[in-house]
């Protein structure tokens, strides 16, 4: 494989509904509202046809079914994923409340169905990240805007709906007992589109505070919580699902609560997967526990394999040299490791991309993640960029760490893309594929299926999408990939060490 040049790389197929949402029709006439009836939307984004389509429909955001839950009894409520291909979104009845979740990267999708559903006489509630980082920009074009916990302020907004008088801003922190939030409604997922509808979290917050992540955004103070592992462990047993997908920032952050938490999930025989930081390694115990109680990858937010970057980012890590060494102890334990790695620091120079690409297939990582440094606003990151004077600009439909949005230290932005997308290139071909093959044979077979159908499928992913058989497809593989997983629990129960590689379907975490 050649390494990346200044030019272009070529081109991956992306159809327009991957990188387009439905259009909406304002001069279409407004039906009538619905009362007590409220509408959750998930709003379109564009796909990076660099990465992996299979991505979007892995599980759920839980952004809307947490609050969802919160939802009194006599309202009805639905949900709509803009990514699932539906079309436009629902409009016969009108909703009388229309809550929409806004990230940086679909804000302006948000807004755009907010001025739609407003001018048909719905209220529109915005919430999510966006909303706490830049409340003065969604302010605009919402009727009311949620700034924190959702599952707090819905039921007191709906109450303002009911008594017609509906503020324009609710403020809620995150110091409440997270174990007092009821479970998300996940009752009201499309099951069919969706690989997994069990995104479960268990912990709020991370005990790191890197510079880059939207945890250090200003005015966000997530202090650590947990809720009960018996909890967890029912949400789990009540979606039916063999396969979960924990959508907690860093599970490991707790060593002794992920201990309690595979204690609670052991018997229940499923499988699951989580973003952890690799310092979860530092007890090899935790992670034999982890593979007793069903985990079968971890995302391991590695970021960079230069020491000098991590201290920039103030991200409390061990030195990366030992990096190797802790992914062959998740590897003996039958864990993938998918690495999400940051491309763009301060002390990446060219060479960072063949260097990291060799290290992934090296340590043969089933999976890679790769991000372009994005200075989300309202972060001591964007604080420094914008000090320095290497914002490119403020379109935050490119800050989805796809795109260059600013100038890196060591190359041009130009190049940073080109080698943003030379690496998934790298990582997705058949040469990459086969040397990242487990070291066990009798693993190889599933791995290739499994690599083949996540990385080189992206026609067939939109066919599973827009068809709603994503999860038909999926099940029968993850159910026998939760029978297997069972059979070498018990294997690995009964030796002290094993040194087999997992043979797992599903991919490592989100
Ligand atoms: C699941 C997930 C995904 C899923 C689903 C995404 C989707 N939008 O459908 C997948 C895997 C597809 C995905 C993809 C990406 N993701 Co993502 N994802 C997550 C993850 C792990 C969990 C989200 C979640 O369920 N959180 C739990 C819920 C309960 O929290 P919440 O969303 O904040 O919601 C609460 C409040 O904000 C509020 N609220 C939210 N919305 C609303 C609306 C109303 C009306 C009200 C009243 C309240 C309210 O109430 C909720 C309860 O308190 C988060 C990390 C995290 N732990 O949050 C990253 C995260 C959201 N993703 C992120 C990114 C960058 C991406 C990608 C761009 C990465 C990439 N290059 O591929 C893509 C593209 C998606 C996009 N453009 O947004 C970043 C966003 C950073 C930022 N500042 O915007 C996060 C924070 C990860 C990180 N640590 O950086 N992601
Ligand atoms: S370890 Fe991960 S979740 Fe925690 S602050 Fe750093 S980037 Fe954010």
């Amino acid at each position: 494989m050649r390494e990346p040049t200044a030019q272009s790389p070529k081109r991956r197929w992306c159809p327009a509904d991957m990188t387009r949402p439905p259009v909406l029709d304002f001069a279409a006439p407004a039906g009538p509202v619905k009362p007590r009836y409220a509408l959750l939307i998930n709003p379109f984004y564009p796909k990076d046809p660099n990465a992996s389509f299979g991505k979007h429909v892995l599980t759920p955001t839980l952004a809307l079914t947490s609050f969802a839950a919160a939802t009194p009894a006599h309202w009805e409520v639905r949900y709509w994923d803009e990514n699932l291909l539906d079309g436009r979104p629902p409009s016969a009845p009108m909703p009388e409340v229309v809550g929409i979740t806004v990230h940086l990267t679909f804000a302006s999708r948000a807004f755009e169905l907010a001025q739609w559903y407003r001018s048909r006489g719905s209220k529109v509630v915005l919430g999510g990240l966006h909303v706490l980082s830049c409340p003065a920009e969604c302010a605009p074009h919402a009727d009311a805007l949620a700034v924190g916990d959702g599952v707090q302020l819905w039921p007191r907004i709906l109450a303002d709906v009911e008594s017609g008088c509906l503020h324009s801003k609710y403020t809620a922190t995150y110091e409440t007992d997270y174990r007092q939030d009821p479970a998300p409604r996940r009752s009201i997922l499309p099951r069919r589109s969706f690989l997994t509808t069990t995104s479960l979290i268990a912990t709020r917050g991370c005990h790191n505070r890197c510079g880059f992540c939207y945890l250090a955004t200003d005015g966000l103070r997530m202090p650590y919580r947990m809720r009960d592992p018996g909890q967890v462990a029912a949400e789990f047993l009540a979606d039916g699902q063999p396969y979960a997908v924990f959508v907690d920032n860093n599970l490991g952050s707790n060593r002794p609560y992920l201990f309690k938490l595979c204690q609670a999930l052991r018997p229940l025989n499923k499988i699951w997967s989580a973003a952890v930081s690799i310092d979860v390694t530092d007890d090899p115990a935790l992670i034999r526990s982890m593979a007793l109680a069903g985990c079968t990858g971890v995302f391991v937010g590695f970021e960079s394999l230069t020491d000098e970057n991590l201290a920039d980012a103030r991200k409390k890590t061990p030195k990366t040299a030992d990096y190797a060494r802790r992914v062959r102890m998740l590897h003996d334990n039958g864990i993938q490791v998918n690495g999400s790695f940051v491309l763009g620091f301060d002390h990446d120079r060219k060479d960072v991309f063949t260097r990291t690409a060799g290290w992934i297939e090296e340590n043969r990582l089933e999976c890679a993640t790769f991000h372009i440094l994005t200075p989300y606003p309202a972060t001591p990151l964007f604080r420094q960029m914008e000090a320095e004077g290497r914002l490119l600009h403020r379109d935050w439909t490119l800050y989805d760490t796809a795109h260059a949005v600013f100038r890196p230290r060591h190359m041009s932005p130009e190049e940073l893309e080109n080698g943003y997308a030379w690496m998934y290139q790298r990582l997705f071909s058949h040469a990459s594929i086969w040397r990242r093959r487990p070291a066990d044979w009798r693993a190889v077979p599933t791995y290739l299926a499994v690599s083949y159908l996540y990385k080189r499928s992206n026609r067939f992913w939109r066919l599973l999408i827009k068809h709603h058989s994503v999860h038909a497809v999926w099940r029968p593989l993850v159910e026998m990939t939760r029978l297997r997983h069972v059979r070498f629990r018990e294997e690995l129960s009964a030796s002290e060490t094993m040194n087999r590689p997992g043979t797992n379907v599903v991919a490592a975490g989100v």
